[in-house]
């Protein structure tokens, strides 16, 4: 004890002790356990160079930046040679139990003004199923079709494993293997004032933040999930945000090129809707891959064209990875700097206590907290590969209660893409200009997860349901 005072006396961070001797043993004993936890030298190390530093910038010469090169969408994935090589390779590896999938879901989802996990969003149009259901169907049918189990790893944060976890229960893990989902806490940093120091969120309690979706790697080291999917041969991972329905977790397309391309790390890139959609954007720096963030990257760079008009910065990061679970285990264990990831900072409204020891809810932002970005680890990788995906099967996130990115925009999308694949099937469904069908309609993944699997589903129907509002197809 008197050790870990002197630590944070040195450290200049004395004053999270300042309530200590009102506290009862318990409060103690749990304001001690949450210090041992703080790398002070870390946190040093983040203070002199984010948070003092003079110049916060990204320090990116724009003028730079290159687009980064991709594997353009061909005219047609089933006779294109060389997707079609690469999908041979994905479905073999898959089939062999080389692929996880694994989604991120510590955030808050603060935006979309949801006050439970964001998982637990409903978000289908007919059936109203949550996010979750969506993915663990999506799961469920690609383990039944290629006959492998596909384990599941969700990361989670402190604020809301427990209710994610209970939602699974409750839901028989929504017929997956309980055995297969495996659930951890990401980190936890401390959240310091604009002076650097500590935030005492309570007399015994000092604020500590989820560590962003790049603390998944070392999350996923520290809590042995990683040495779990190695006991069970697992070789790479599909990556994704808990708010995009629409993902295609399990592709074999782009598991192929992952391979064949001997990555250690490999992005789906979509063409941005509009030149400043809020996304990364895929750039060489240096002769690096890099995503330089729509936050960092000025406007006039973001609206760039080429001679035919075409934006230059096109290839969006929308957040779906392959990556091998080697690399998350060095870059998650590693202790060199030029290993790890750095971290971001973020200024927040963060409720702490004042010298009177009363709570305040600050009413603008008063600390800052820190966090790491998963797609920083693209420059640390070997033969980082990116592929093209459509958006309309790809990408549709629920951010936002309202306007873009929002729950009806979402809704919007799915039945966009379902009356798409009736379409092709020689089903017409009257739409209007952006296709979106002019009834309810939902398409289960356990019925089909992309355009040729539900061809042959609907071809394989011995009765066809007639099509009329709220169709469900399962
Ligand atoms: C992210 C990407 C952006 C683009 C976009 C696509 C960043 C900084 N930007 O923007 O480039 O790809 O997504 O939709 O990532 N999460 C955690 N723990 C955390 C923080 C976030 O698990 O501590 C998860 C969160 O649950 C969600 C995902 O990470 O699944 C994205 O988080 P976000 O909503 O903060 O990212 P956003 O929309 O700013």
């Amino acid at each position: 004890m008197l050790q870990l005072k002197q630590k944070f006396e040195q450290a200049g961070q004395a004053h999270v002790f300042k309530f200590f001797d009102e506290l009862d043993d318990s409060q103690k004993k749990a304001l001690v356990e949450q210090l041992e936890m703080v790398d002070l030298q870390e946190l040093d190390y983040l203070n002199k160079t984010l948070v003092f530093a003079e110049n916060t910038e990204t320090g990116i010469d724009f003028e730079k930046l290159i687009p980064a090169p991709y594997a353009p969408l061909p005219e047609d994935k089933n006779t294109d040679t060389k997707w079609l090589e690469a999908k041979k390779v994905g479905e073999d590896a898959i089939k062999a139990g080389k692929l996880a999938a694994f989604v991120v879901a510590g955030g808050q989802g603060t935006r979309l003004g949801f006050n439970a996990p964001k998982g637990l969003y409903k978000v289908t149009p007919v059936k109203e199923k949550s996010l979750f259901q969506v993915f663990a169907e999506k799961i469920l049918s690609a383990s039944k079709k290629y006959g492998v189990s596909i384990p599941w790893i969700v990361m989670t944060s402190h604020i809301n494993n427990k209710a994610t976890v209970e939602f699974f229960e409750e839901n028989n893990y929504f017929g997956l293997n309980k055995n297969d989902v495996i659930f951890f806490k990401q980190g936890l940093m401390p959240a310091v004032d604009l002076n650097g120091k500590i935030i005492l969120e309570e007399k015994g309690k000092i604020a500590m933040t989820p560590d962003g979706h790049g603390g998944c790697l070392r999350g996923m080291v520290r809590s042995g999930a990683i040495a779990e999917l190695k006991k069970r041969g697992i070789e790479c991972v599909s990556y994704f945000q808990v708010d995009n329905p629409l993902v295609d977790i399990i592709d074999p397309y782009f598991v192929g090129f992952h391979l064949l391309g001997k990555s250690e790390m490999s992005s789906k890139m979509i063409a941005k809707a509009y030149p400043l959609e809020k996304v990364g954007h895929f750039c060489m720096l240096n002769d690096k891959l890099t995503v330089v963030e729509y936050s960092d990257l000025p406007n006039e760079y973001q609206e760039q064209t080429d001679e035919n008009g075409k934006l230059k910065f096109i290839a969006g990061s929308v957040a779906i990875h392959i990556v091998d679970v080697n690399f998350i285990e060095k870059l998650g264990s590693s202790q060199k700097d030029e290993d790890r990831l750095p971290f971001h900072r973020a200024n927040k409204k963060i409720p702490f206590v004042n010298d009177n020891g009363e709570c305040v809810k600050p009413e603008k932002p008063n600390g800052v907290k820190f966090e790491m970005f998963v797609f920083d680890a693209l420059p640390m990788a070997k033969n980082p590969v990116i592929i093209e995906g459509f958006r309309g099967d790809e990408f549709s996130p629920v951010k936002n209660a309202e306007g873009l990115d929002s729950p009806l925009t979402c809704k919007n999308h799915q039945k966009a893409q379902w009356r798409r694949w009736f379409a092709n099937a020689g089903v017409e469904i009257e739409a209007d200009a952006e296709g979106i069908p002019s009834i309810n309609i939902e398409v289960s993944p356990m019925f089909a997860t992309n355009q040729a699997d539900f061809t042959k589903a609907w071809n394989e129907l011995p009765s066809k349901p007639s099509i009329a509002d709220n169709l469900y197809l399962q």
